[in-house]
């Protein structure tokens, strides 16, 4: 199995209230985070506090860290604390601050709900920072009282720090998976920017929509920051429809690999594969270039079934469009951002390059941006039929999908 070889850093979960869009705080608390070394899972402003836990659970934070600023927050806290608790999760811990607003009277009562501490204006970021590394760094252990997703985070976060995760996620002894359910594993690459991100969560909604008895689960590779070896994972922020319980979504940092994923992602795969809960998972790499191969399709050992490549209008001309390796592989290629101008010129060249490759390979056009795109609709099907997620399993139908012209 791979093993990441840093120390783990701390993964801290920060976020900004529901009806609070003061986002400002949080954005610069967030980056000295990861100057100091930390990885920042961002969720965003206007959170709930159901999407806060879930998100907490599935990324296996240390901590949870919230900014508000518009009122509110000693039943907010609260909420978030005993949610955690109800949940069996109750050892994460919830602080946070909010400037102005939050008084020290109102965090006194909040100490006693379940609130570790708030940090008020005029706080160093330095003093700051030192505090929050010592309070909440600590190594992952794994803890078998841990039940559903925390479970297979604890296991991921294991596989972060090198370690084989524990029982029902490890391989059998001949090295196949214990869940003999069919998982369909696809790779998502493409340039920083082009719209993966986006497109993987206007395809979780088809997911959601069409397989009402499954469950997704997205695997976001992001980068570390090569000199504080901090970062932030900020894919969840546009993960709309990752706010559903049959979404499974965890951030991996780079952690210095320079594959394009993280060197724990394949154990993560595995984990997510052997856990005999999800019917379809989706691995998004970082930004590529243009000669990466993240997911092993030109040799070595591949990861997944199936490769999509993504990329956006402005890939600069047709000799750029000569130099990507993954279009000679790849099994679905999509150009996304449709709505621009250049893409017509853009569909025509990258079709005629798919064409040169002489493997069928079909080029989907999408407007990852436009809820409820036709294209997407069409990828989504493409998918579904060459992972078969339209199988009838145990007598039910686990997933259902319309044709890719209906
Ligand atoms: C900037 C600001 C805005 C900006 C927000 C920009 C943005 N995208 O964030 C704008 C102008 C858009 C805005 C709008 C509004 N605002 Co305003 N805003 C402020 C202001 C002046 C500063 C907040 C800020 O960003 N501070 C910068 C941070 C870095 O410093 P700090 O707050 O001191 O933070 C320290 C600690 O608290 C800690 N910290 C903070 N968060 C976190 C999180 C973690 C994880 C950690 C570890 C630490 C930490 O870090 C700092 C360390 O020194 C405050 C006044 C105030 N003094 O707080 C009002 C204030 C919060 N706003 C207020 C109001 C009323 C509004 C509006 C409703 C106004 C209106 N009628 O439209 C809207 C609401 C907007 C919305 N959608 O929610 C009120 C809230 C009153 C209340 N709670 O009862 C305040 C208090 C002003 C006031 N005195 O009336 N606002
Ligand atoms: N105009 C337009 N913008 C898009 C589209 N898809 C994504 N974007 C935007 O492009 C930016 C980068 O998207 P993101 O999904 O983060 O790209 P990634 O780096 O490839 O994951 C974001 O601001 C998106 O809102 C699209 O189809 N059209
Ligand atoms: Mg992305």
């Amino acid at each position: 199995m791979a093993a990441a070889k840093s120390p783990a850093p701390l993964r801290i979960l920060t976020a900004v209230p529901v009806c609070d869009g003061h986002d400002s705080a949080v954005t610069t608390i967030n980056i000295e985070l990861a100057r100091h070394g930390i990885e920042v899972i961002y969720l965003g402003y206007h959170q709930s506090a159901s999407a806060i836990v879930r998100a907490a659970i599935q990324e296996d934070v240390n901590v949870v860290g919230l900014s508000s600023y518009n009122g509110g927050h000693i039943v907010f806290f609260k909420e978030v604390v005993d949610q955690l608790k109800k949940s069996g999760n109750g050892d994460i811990p919830v602080f946070g601050g909010g400037g102005g607003t939050i008084t020290q009277a109102d965090e006194r009562v909040m100490k006693r709900q379940g609130t570790d501490r708030i940090y008020f204006a005029g706080t160093p970021l330095a003093d700051m920072m030192a505090e929050i590394k010592r309070a909440y760094a600590r190594a992952a252990k794994p803890n078998a009282k841990f039940k559903g997703d925390r479970a297979l985070a604890r296991a991921i976060t294991m596989a972060e720090g090198g370690t084989r995760p524990p029982g029902a996620f490890a391989r059998s002894a001949s090295g196949t998976p214990r869940s003999t359910k069919k998982t369909f594993v696809v790779g998502v690459a493409g340039p920083g920017g082009a719209g993966k991100s986006t497109l993987i969560d206007e395809l979780t909604s088809r997911f959601l929509k069409n397989c009402p008895g499954g469950r997704i689960a997205l695997l976001a590779n992001d980068p570390s920051h090569p000199d504080s070896h901090g970062a932030i994972l900020g894919d969840r922020v546009s993960a709309i429809y990752a706010q559903d319980d049959r979404v499974f979504f965890r951030s991996l940092a780079t952690r210095g690999s320079l594959t394009g994923l993280s060197a724990a992602a394949p154990a993560a795969i595995e984990i997510l594969q052997a856990s005999g809960e999800f019917d379809l998972i989706l691995v998004e790499s970082v930004g590529v270039g243009q000669e990466s191969d993240p997911f092993g399709i030109f040799g070595g050992r591949k990861l997944v079934d199936a490769t999509l490549f993504v990329l956006a209008p402005h890939y600069g001309g047709l000799i750029q469009l000569q130099k990507i390796a993954l279009l000679n592989g790849a099994d679905l290629v999509a150009l996304n951002k449709c709505d621009h101008p250049m893409a017509h010129t853009a569909k025509a060249e990258i079709q005629a390059r798919l064409n040169q490759n002489g493997k069928g390979q079909i080029l989907h056009a999408t407007t990852a941006a436009k809820h409820f795109d036709p294209g997407v609709d069409a990828l989504f099907a493409a998918i579904a039929k060459l992972g078969g997620l339209d199988t009838v399993r145990g007598g039910e139908k686990a997933c259902w999908m319309a044709s890719p012209d209906a």
